[in-house]
């Protein structure tokens, strides 16, 4: 429940509309590329934070940047794109949910299958 408050939080603060908490962009078939990426940081910018679920609230429901890996987005690694995404990042940060699935330790491959596309994040060796 604290999740969901503080995701409508993060929404209004963002100016993201609370529709926003439905959607669900499935891109499941679409996926190209398999490059090296870290779990979370969909910014690309080597850290994990608050601005990643940000980042990806806003590229769903904002027609913001798109994250240049949508891999690293997936962060419950369900193989879909969607709020829960951003859910299971501020669980991760906030509420000690737990380590995301690899590879959110270090910069890594995704080892389990999907659509989603991933360029490889410059910010990896
Ligand atoms: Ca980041
Ligand atoms: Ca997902």
């Amino acid at each position: 429940m604290r999740t969901i408050l503080l995701l409508i939080l993060v929404c209004l603060l963002g100016g993201l509309p609370l529709q926003a908490l439905i959607y669900d962009e499935d891109l499941i078939g679409l996926g190209r590329g398999s490059g090296i990426f870290l779990r979370g940081d969909v910014n690309a910018d080597q850290r994990v934070d608050l601005t990643d679920a940000n980042f990806t609230l806003n590229y769903l429901f904002l027609r913001g940047e798109p994250p240049i890996c949508r891999k690293a987005a997936d962060t419950n690694d369900d193989g879909r794109l969607n709020v829960m995404d951003a859910l299971a990042l501020i669980d991760h940060l906030f509420r000690n949910a737990g380590a995301l699935p690899t590879p959110a330790e270090a910069c890594g491959l995704d080892p389990t299958l999907d659509g989603l596309d991933c360029e490889a994040q410059s910010t990896c060796p």
